[in-house]
């Protein structure tokens, strides 16, 4: 969500300034950039790995060696040399690797370091994120807009319907002749997108291609994953069911006057920390923009040919989504740079982006596999976008991805060898960067911007279809140090899933986890993670960030929405991993 893109870098202002209702004071916060030591701890993944999969821990000691003990009897079943040590930059930890891949047979471990703490626990299991994935899916239907949730599928987290967006204003800035401002129209269904009660169509294109594309390159997986969505049974697989809730709120957000897409349907200012049920303002849809209009057409052209297959289920869905997707990109066309502009009166998410280039070779890529037509074939198969990983304003390697899926059919004359070239040499730099890391994973310095969390799962996305293309080993070891690290081989030694490991955030940005009454937050969510930039210090009086560190800048906070803030582009990629990493070591 709130990821700059690349490579614009650092210095850009956050896209999306938040205000925090009922935080008023705007204290300084002290000397909270003051750099500071991380805790001296084992740092491990505490979900744990499959057999097959490289094991890794970072252990900032200068013991010689390590052991793993039974966690509950503490029995030593394995010992090994530490690694060379040597200093992260990021963290300022000077620290040593410890691989015990060589430990295959199931159970639940601590690893041993004299001196130390024993690590927390983890597993060594077939299926060990089985239940994190579920998970992941699930915190999209815990975070759907319009519904009623009921304790059979919510559990705890059960609520009554709120924001049914059936009765929803067009904003001044979204009218036209056929729809004048003040026009009420109906837009429910869809994903709140993050801490906040919004639904933007930017953010929703990334993080839905990133479902759909989950299922359609690890379909076996999630055909058997069992994740209980109101609509389980329907004989779509549940993360198909997940995604069409979104989908479908997406197509109503496509202006049937002329085929654009307005860019989000939101409130005036962001709510209350209240349940969505007391969030009654009037909401609003805002500005057509040309790239909501082309993550749109991207998303539905890619909608269109995964759900091709279920059309006796959900009949003419493909075929209508394929047509809106059409009409987008035809206003696009004629609209290239309607770029948007938050109007003085809307005071939530910008999700703005000044380069569309990217957002137009995407669209034209996944309409190019969609229909074949020659109209498409320039734009898509012109330059390959740049960049290590996607993110929500840098989509055009979302457009690689598909092209280079092994398996996908495409039409007569499209060569897929340039992106499969470039798909590779992007696994390669990030295989190069993940080897040479005092900490084993991709992440420098640089990279600990808003968001750094999806950044880590994003270029493990890159990793996976790399491997799936061509699989060297380094690149599905990089992939799997990626997931390590969102779940506790990180700077804070925290998992950054929330309900997944032994510590954990309590205290997300999301307004449904801070105003249900129940300690846990909803389980499943990836938050942001470090973020040196800190933007939210002000709204933290009395809550310091515990290192300005980039590696170790982050905040168990609700105020920190810059480093602990949840988003549905976060988590998808979480749902894409754990399904990639059990995908391609179960057919080894
Ligand atoms: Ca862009
Ligand atoms: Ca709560």
């Amino acid at each position: 969500m709130h990821q700059p893109a690349h490579p614009s870098g650092p210095g850009r202002p956050p896209y999306r300034l938040r205000r925090l209702a009922g935080c008023a004071a705007l204290l300084l916060a002290g000397s909270a950039g003051a750099a500071q030591a991380a805790a001296v701890e084992i740092k491990v993944n505490q979900i744990g790995f499959l057999p097959s999969a490289q094991k890794l821990a970072v252990v900032p000691a200068d013991a010689p060696r390590f052991t793993v003990v039974d966690a509950a009897s503490g029995k030593q079943v394995f010992d090994g040399k530490l690694g060379a040590a040597a200093t992260w930059d990021a963290s300022g930890e000077r620290v040593r690797v410890a691989d015990f891949s060589a430990l295959r047979t199931p159970g639940s471990y601590r690893l041993r370091v004299a001196g130390l703490p024993d690590s927390a626990p983890f597993s060594i299991a077939p299926g060990v994120y089985r239940d994190l994935d579920a998970a992941a899916i699930r915190s999209f239907t815990l975070n759907r807009s319009g519904i009623a949730l009921a304790p059979a599928v919510a559990g705890p987290y059960a609520r009554p319907f709120a924001h049914p967006d059936t009765s929803v204003l067009v904003h001044p800035s979204a009218a036209s002749a056929r729809r004048p401002a003040g026009t009420e129209i109906s837009s429910p269904k869809g994903w709140y997108d993050a801490g906040d009660y919004n639904k933007y169509i930017v953010n929703s294109g990334i993080t839905t291609y990133t479902l759909l594309a989950a299922y359609e390159q690890f379909p076996a997986w999630f055909d058997k994953l069992a994740v209980n969505v109101p609509e389980s049974g329907n004989g779509l697989p549940d993360i198909l069911n997940e995604a069409l809730w979104n989908l479908d709120w997406m197509a109503t957000m496509q202006d049937p006057g002329d085929g654009g897409v307005y860019h989000k349907l939101t409130n005036k200012v962001f709510d209350a920390m209240v349940m969505p049920d007391k969030a009654n303002a009037p909401r609003y849809v805002v500005q057509k923009s040309t790239a909501a209009t082309l993550d749109f057409a991207a998303v539905m052209a890619v909608a269109s040919r995964v759900l091709a297959p279920y059309d006796s289920q959900q009949p003419g869905r493909s075929a209508r989504y394929l047509a809106a997707a059409e009409r987008a990109w035809r206003w696009a066309e004629s609209n290239p740079r309607v770029l948007y502009q938050q109007p003085a009166d809307i005071q939530t998410g910008e999700y703005g982006d000044k380069r569309v280039d990217d957002e137009f070779g995407w669209a034209a890529t996944e309409l190019l596999i969609a229909t074949g037509k020659d109209a498409y074939r320039a734009r898509a198969l012109a330059a390959r976008p740049a960049g290590t990983e996607p993110g929500w304003a840098d989509v055009g390697l979302l457009g690689t991805i598909s092209l280079s899926r092994p398996g996908a059919r495409l039409p007569a004359g499209v060569d897929a060898g340039p992106a499969k070239q470039q798909l590779l040499a992007v696994a390669d730099k990030l295989a190069a960067r993940w080897r040479a890391s005092p900490y084993r994973v991709t992440m420098e310095s640089k990279d600990f911007v808003w968001g750094s969390s999806s950044t880590v799962l994003n270029r493990a996305m890159m990793l996976l279809a790399a491997y799936r293309v061509e699989p060297r080993p380094d690149y599905l070891n990089a992939a799997q140090s990626a997931l390590d690290y969102v779940l506790g081989r990180n700077g804070p030694g925290i998992s950054l899933v929330t309900g997944f490991g032994t510590r954990t955030p309590m205290h997300p940005h999301h307004r449904l986890s801070e105003a249900d009454g129940i300690a846990a937050p909803m389980p499943g969510m990836l938050v942001g993670g470090p973020n040196p930039g800190q933007q939210d210090r002000q709204h933290c009086p009395g809550a310091a960030y515990p290192s300005a560190r980039p590696a170790l800048s982050w905040l168990d906070n609700v105020c920190s929405y810059a480093s602990n803030e949840i988003a549905i582009n976060w988590t998808a990629p979480l749902v894409y991993v754990a399904a990639g990493l059990e995908s391609v070591q179960r057919q080894e």
